[in-house]
């Protein structure tokens, strides 16, 4: 059985850990991370016994398969580029990097140590979510031609992570990016993106509110719209909201999990609420399943030898429309992707 150690014990590894502890074929050995604080409390609360504080010393000592980066994205580079030296397979979280030039190395680093490379892209794959690509891509509603991926919440993100409320970029790069991957695992790869943004809240550095356009190169258009400024009842954060316009009919993800699909005249709606685990609270339970998911489609890729969906080079994708969408609210202008 692969063994893995997690690196980063704060805020989001929590659920990766507790994840972990349900997923058949891996098991997590070890934890690092530089605050002792949290790396104790952690080691005691998962009954981890080996810990460091130096993830050098720690790939020196453990015989561990792949490593498990659970910290913010300034560290990610060098993380993934030690772990490649040492021959470890890698999990990174999102935003996987921030820069292209960051991203490229690692994709090339672990590549070249002929190791896999997931990133932690977890939003595509919440059950909700799921069900709503299966039933796309299943047919039900003809050719999609546009799409609507929105996300709208005024929930207090900062008290969590408070890291959120001081870059000088937050909801694209943080919040954004999944949202704009769930377009891509829809629509495919896109061509142009225009974007806008703006702050709301004046406690913030960043960006609270981002609405871009997407010209896929299959021919669908999107909107994928995102907001922490917005007020309203019922708050259905960290819920996505869909909907879909195709040849044969429409498809709605609605507020409370409700798939609505219509066509040829008929109506079907379906409750996808996603399970609430044990160790989960809501309303963030939508996401923690969807790390259980994830985690355990790495640990099959692994045993399949296969690339998982969400791999390092495919999220270059995702990151490119971050960057692109960035770029467009800075200068008024539509971005190519490929010039990216
Ligand atoms: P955090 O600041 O709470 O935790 C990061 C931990 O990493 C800290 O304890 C820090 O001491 C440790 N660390 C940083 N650099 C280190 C290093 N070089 N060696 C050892 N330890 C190191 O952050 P968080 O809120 O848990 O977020 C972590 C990542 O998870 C972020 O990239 C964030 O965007 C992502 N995240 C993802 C989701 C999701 O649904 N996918 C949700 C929330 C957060
Ligand atoms: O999923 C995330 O990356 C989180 C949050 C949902 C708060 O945006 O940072």
């Amino acid at each position: 059985m692969p063994k893995g150690a997690l690196i980063g014990c704060g805020f989001f590894a929590q659920n990766q850990l507790h994840a972990w502890g349900e997923i058949s074929g891996a098991e997590i050995v070890a934890l690092c991370d530089r605050d002792e604080a949290r790396l104790s409390e952690t080691a005691a609360r998962f009954g981890i016994a080996r810990t460091y504080r130096d993830v050098g010393e720690m790939l020196a000592a453990e015989a561990i398969d792949f490593v498990d980066i659970a910290t913010t994205a300034p560290s990610h580079r060098p993380l993934v580029e030690m772990a490649a030296r040492a021959g470890r397979h890698v999990i990174c979280q999102k935003p996987f990097a921030e820069t292209m030039e960051d991203a490229r190395a690692m994709v090339a680093a672990v590549e070249e140590a002929g190791r896999v490379l997931m990133v932690h892209e977890n939003f595509r794959w919440q059950s909700a979510i799921r069900r709503a690509i299966e039933t796309v891509r299943g047919g039900a509603i003809g050719e999609p031609f546009f799409g609507r991926i929105s996300f709208r919440s005024g929930y207090d993100v900062y008290a969590g992570q408070p890291y959120l409320a001081e870059g000088e970029r937050f909801i694209i790069e943080d919040l954004g990016i999944h949202i704009l991957d769930i377009a891509r695992a829809f629509f495919g790869d896109v061509d142009r993106l225009a974007s806008t943004t703006r702050r709301v809240n004046p406690q913030i550095h960043g960006e609270d509110v981002a609405t871009m356009l997407l010209s896929h190169a299959g021919g669908v258009t999107s909107v994928v719209d995102c907001s922490y400024a917005t007020r309203r009842e019922p708050e259905t954060f960290p819920q996505t909201l869909i909907e879909i316009d195709g040849t044969d009919g429409t498809l709605r993800l609605d507020a409370g999990y409700r798939l609505t699909v219509q066509s040829g005249g008929k109506e079907n709606v379906r409750d996808v609420s996603p399970p609430l685990l044990a160790w989960a609270e809501r309303p963030w339970h939508n996401i923690q399943e969807s790390v259980r998911t994830i985690q355990q489609h790495f640990v099959d890729c692994l045993a399949e030898g296969r690339q998982p969906e969400t791999s390092g080079a495919d999220n270059l994708k995702t990151l490119a429309l971050v960057e692109a969408a960035y770029r467009s609210a800075e200068t008024g202008r539509t971005v190519e992707i490929a010039a990216i």
